[in-house]
């Protein structure tokens, strides 16, 4: 590793000068670990066309173990995460992309932009250059089609997808679908599609029509960039984990008692004091207004939502070191680099407090174009009672008076209620009366029950980083449940959706934060997209097996689940008997390896 100053033109977003960079940096490093594929049998790798960044040790391990351990099956066309709402195969329809494609696109800038993605993702594997070219009534024509046309039944994002021995055509109402649809598309190509230097194979799809719509409208993530500071091309990473499986949200805790990542002009100490900090020994950090900018349009630009979060009133410590005054007893507390929650608080009887609070809300609200702000909200155990939800009633009005629709984990469910609000349920045993009856005023849920979506919980007792509060939680656990009946007396029609949060007190890179998401991102994707008649562990996991040769041809660490059947030769030793490469163990409590 080596030290980074704040301005190198790959790290944009802000450190503290003192702190040497370290983990979030290895996006910077020159490498070598160029992935090797061997996507078929008859593919050949081409020489490499550019050096491309490190994605971290563990990456690499998975990369090089992976390529050379899994041996991708030729796909079929039902062989997708989440899996598609209709499929008919049509065997004699397979078609192979000619090295003169072109993507041809309806005349319209939003659907422009997701055929000049398509190309993007495109390139790399097949080395064709794929002209794109708008056309009032674009034709496969042996090529690609990308149709943007009024489809009332697909809705908002929803998609067909057809291959014919005439090329491939997706058609949908609305840039998303089309989106989704390419995500559909790159997933039918072989797994070498991935690799990010020229693979000589033929890029063949297999032959029938998709016909698909998400099941919830809401499919999130979120990453904690607050305990361990993630920078933006680790966050820019991460929404392209997102968007393969039609996610459409990315939800940032961007500030708690370890640090604050989102800068505030109009509270400069926030950043400059409250971001200097992590868990452990780790180097903080923070976006500037730029980065963030940079966060929202990438996202914006696979048709995802940002929805930041400003958890309040505990989890305050970073800010209390930086704004005392809003302290309970106006003093100065110690920077905290530990994992405990729930001592810190705002001072609810402080006006002061909600000057605060309008100050920041309103700051974050006018950068972000999404409808929704995250209030947090959870485990304020030294504010109680109508401290607590009088002081949420009022942040809930500021939020409204930005315009914003309020979001808030689920302990806000007592407060009264807000036009539209939303709660985010991270329970375990699936019955809270509270949030039952904040449902009944109004409330919508977002999903993301603690002992199946949270993602960084353990896969099992051995793994080296995570906690293990709500439980073990491998791929089946984190598949086997249903959103539409999760928590007692909640009807389906108020569920907005899923998330599967990431918190990171334990996750200090890049590769750890992809060994956490892999494999059991695509689990709680395929909840919040695949109609329920589809749910099938025994199906699922096969569809999943098929993903391990594409993060390994893109060199992204994953977690080889021994629940999963990774494809390999029969000579290979099962799965659970393969060195996995994983973090290396840490005090849980300090986060400290
Ligand atoms: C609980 S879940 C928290 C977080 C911790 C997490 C660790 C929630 C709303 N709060 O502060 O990081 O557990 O699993």
């Amino acid at each position: 590793m080596h030290p980074t100053p704040a301005t190198s033109p790959q790290q944009p977003e802000h450190r503290p000068a003192a702190a040497p960079a370290t983990s979030a940096t290895s996006g910077t490093e020159p490498t070598a670990n160029v992935v090797e594929v061997e996507p078929t049998a008859t593919a050949q790798a081409v020489v490499p066309a550019a050096v491309q960044p490190a994605a971290g040790e563990l990456a690499r391990l998975a990369a090089q173990e992976a390529g050379t351990q899994l041996t991708p099956a030729p796909t079929r066309l039902g062989d997708v995460v989440p899996a598609p709402e209709q499929v008919r195969p049509e065997p004699a329809a397979d078609f192979t992309l000619p090295a003169d494609t072109t993507i041809r696109v309806s005349p319209d800038p939003t659907a422009r932009a997701v055929a000049e993605r398509l190309a993007d993702l495109l390139r790399p594997a097949t080395g064709y250059p794929l002209p794109v070219v708008e056309a009032d009534h674009p034709e496969p024509a042996g090529g690609l089609a990308l149709v943007l046309a009024e489809q009332p039944a697909l809705g908002l994002e929803g998609y067909q997808l057809d291959v014919t021995p005439t090329g491939v055509r997706i058609s949908a109402a609305t840039a998303a679908g089309l989106h989704h649809g390419t995500q559909t598309l790159r997933q039918l190509l072989p797994a070498a599609i991935e690799s990010t230097t020229p693979v000589r194979t033929t890029w063949t799809l297999p032959g029938g029509s998709i016909t698909d719509r998400p099941r919830f409208p809401y499919r999130g993530a979120m990453l904690d960039v607050a305990r361990h500071f993630f920078g933006v091309d680790e966050v820019l990473r991460v929404i392209d984990h997102l968007a393969r499986y039609k996610l459409n949200h990315l939800h940032l805790h961007l500030t708690d008692d370890q640090g604050w990542r989102i800068a505030v002009e109009s509270r400069p100490r926030l950043t400059t004091i409250g971001g200097s900090t992590a868990v452990g020994d780790a180097p903080g950090g923070w976006y500037t207004p730029a980065d963030y900018q940079r966060i929202v349009a990438y996202a914006a630009d696979r048709h995802l939502t940002v929805v930041p979060e400003i958890d309040l009133p505990g989890h305050t410590n970073a800010a209390l070191t930086a704004y005392p005054e809003l302290a309970p007893d106006g003093t100065t507390p110690a920077p905290y680099t530990g994992t405990d929650v729930g001592f810190s608080y705002v001072d609810p009887a402080n006006a002061r407090t909600y000057e605060f609070v309008t100050d920041v809300l309103e700051e974050v609200a006018a950068r972000t174009p999404g409808p929704f702000l995250h209030i947090g909200g959870d485990e304020a155990f030294k504010v109680k009672g109508t401290a607590y939800t009088g002081f949420v009633e009022r942040v809930q009005h500021i939020v409204a008076g930005l315009g914003k629709t309020v979001v808030g984990w689920h302990q806000l469910a007592p407060a009264a209620h807000n036009e539209g609000r939303v709660l985010q349920w991270w329970g375990t045993d699936g019955a809270d009366p509270a949030t039952a009856d904040a449902v009944r005023r109004g409330a919508r849920l977002i999903l993301s029950p603690g002992n199946h979506a949270y993602l960084d919980m353990k896969y099992a007792p051995d793994t080296p980083i995570g906690h293990d509060w709500a439980g073990l939680i491998d791929v089946r656990q984190a598949y086997d449940w249903d959103p539409a009946t999760q928590v007692a007396d909640v009807p389906a029609a108020a569920v907005l959706g899923v998330e599967a949060p990431l918190w990171t007190e334990s996750v200090t890179s890049l590769a750890e934060v992809e060994f956490m998401l892999l494999p059991r991102l695509p689990a709680i994707a395929e909840l919040g997209w695949s109609p329920r008649a589809t749910h099938d562990w025994a199906a699922f996991r096969a569809r999943l097996a098929g993903q391990g040769p594409r993060w390994a041809s893109a060199g992204i660490a994953f977690h080889r689940s021994p629940e999963i059947p990774w494809p390999g030769s029969p000579t290979d030793p099962p799965a659970a008997s393969v060195p996995t490469p994983v973090p290396r163990p840490r005090d849980p409590h300090t986060g400290r390896g």
